[in-house]
């Protein structure tokens, strides 16, 4: 993520998606801490959700 307007569009993208409680993004950081409801979303469709902006996931890790 290069700037802040980016980093505007990939939480812009995954707030659309259903059951995400929190979504914090930081092109400082070069990440995003997701939080969402596991019965409503999958990390898959978070992944597609942030590959869709142009962005794609390296990593991810899942902290319970
Ligand atoms: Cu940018």
């Amino acid at each position: 993520m290069s700037c802040e307007a980016c980093e505007e569009e990939v939480n812009h993208q995954v707030n659309k998606l259903p059951g995400i409680v929190e979504s914090e993004t930081s092109y400082e950081n070069k990440n995003a801490v997701i939080q969402f409801d596991t019965s409503r979303t999958t990390i898959q469709k978070i992944i597609e959700a942030v590959n869709a902006t142009g962005y794609k996931v390296v990593n991810h890790s899942i902290k319970n």
